[in-house]
């Protein structure tokens, strides 16, 4: 089954030894993932990462490929200046025999190929606390090696991906269309939205008047798109850097305690288990601030708890305008995955709202700390 979808997509990349098997990943909403196996002649077990790219979300794969050839590079240069292994700490995209960094097949779908990293693993949920800190430290790690790199020659490779206020927009166009015939229903989602339209477009509004600065961003950071080493349960690096490009820093920190610091799935049905997890958020932000202090400017650092609502808020209104939209963008399991999960980040947010004054006393507290460090 699987071998039928990739077979003819195998013999054009520059993998090692001869094909030994094929398993697909399913984690992950938007591209089709595989691991695959292979035997070299000297019978060493050689394994890759095949994806095919989605390119509903994507529509310029090049760009793509060009971005992340273009930062893995940077990163695996500094990491080698900070003595990390350049191979474990960070993706290694793997050329086709064209010498390319895709190969577009007969139907115009995209693959794309990188080295397995072995021993290691992406965790969907926080099974060990210590992991999220770990996840603060990479993503923060992630900030600091890529700061020299200069953001705007990047492609925006979803153009205004995190732009909230052009998304409510959207979402207010969906609402209009009703092309799913589905909004009848969804009076009290629709009216949540537009009573946060003013706050969720608060980042944007800060970056327009050069409060915050745009920097290279990852964009999707789920506790699922960084690898954990398993004999150490130290964080390796990101992955999954589709939408790598010019950003604020308070996207990165607000979607990852979004993902991991609740106490529930993404998509859980039953809401009443939704939380938002005051220790976890606090671990991801030690080993964030860890990693990032110094050069975070003060107006990023007191905005931080912002980022957490502003994603949140964001994304709950992206899975309810495709619930609207009949579908269309995320893969779905259930006719109503994407009311489902849109209702898990609307409560995961009003939890979030109700302890506002409490995380923001925490970044409070992590700022002071580095100001006092700074000065002595
Ligand atoms: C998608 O591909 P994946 O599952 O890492 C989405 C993110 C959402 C996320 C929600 C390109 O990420 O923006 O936050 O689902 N990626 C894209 O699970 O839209
Ligand atoms: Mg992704």
């Amino acid at each position: 089954m699987v071998y039928n979808d990739i077979k003819h997509v195998l013999g054009h990349f520059r993998f090692e030894g001869v094909y030994l098997s094929a398993e697909e990943i399913q984690s992950g909403n938007i591209n089709n993932t595989y691991h695959l196996s292979y035997k070299t002649r000297e019978g060493k077990t050689t394994q890759y990462v095949l994806q095919r790219i989605n390119n509903y979300a994507f529509k310029h794969p090049e760009q793509v490929m060009s971005n992340i050839v273009r930062v893995t590079n940077h990163l695996r240069a500094n990491c080698a200046q900070l003595g990390l292994p350049p191979e474990r700490s960070t993706l290694t995209v793997i050329e086709t025999d064209q010498g390319k960094n895709m190969y577009v097949d007969g139907r115009g779908s995209c693959w794309r190929a990188y080295h397995f990293i072995d021993q290691a693993r992406a965790y969907d949920r926080v099974e060990k606390p210590e992991h999220f800190y770990e996840a603060g430290v990479a993503f923060g790690a992630f900030q600091r090696l890529l700061a020299d790199f200069p953001a705007d020659e990047l492609y925006e490779t979803i153009p205004d991906f995190h732009n909230t206020r052009k998304r409510f927009y959207t979402f207010v166009a969906s609402v209009a269309e009703d092309r799913a015939g589905r909004v009848k229903d969804l009076e009290p989602e629709i009216d949540f939205f537009f009573e946060r339209r003013k706050r969720m477009s608060k980042i944007v509004g800060m970056i327009e008047q050069g409060i915050l600065p745009l920097r290279v961003t990852h964009n999707d950071t789920k506790i699922n798109n960084v690898l954990i080493d398993t004999n150490t349960d130290k964080a390796l690096c990101p992955i999954d850097l589709d939408t790598v490009m010019p950003g604020s820093v308070l996207y990165d920190y607000g979607d990852a305690i979004r993902f991991g610091a609740s106490t529930a799935a993404e998509d859980e049905p039953d809401t009443e288990k939704i939380h938002l997890d005051m220790e976890l958020f606090e671990l991801f932000t030690k080993g964030f601030v860890s990693r990032t202090k110094g050069f975070l400017t003060i107006a990023e650092m007191e905005n931080l708890p912002l980022g957490i609502e502003v994603m949140t808020c964001e994304l709950a209104m992206r899975f309810l305008t495709d619930y609207m939209d009949g579908d269309l963008y995320f893969k779905v399991r259930s006719p109503e995955h994407n009311l489902i999960r849109a209702r898990a980040q609307m409560k995961l947010l009003t939890d979030i709202e109700s302890k506002r004054g409490a995380i923001q006393q925490t970044v409070d507290q992590f700022i002071a700390r580095e100001v006092s460090a700074a000065e002595s």
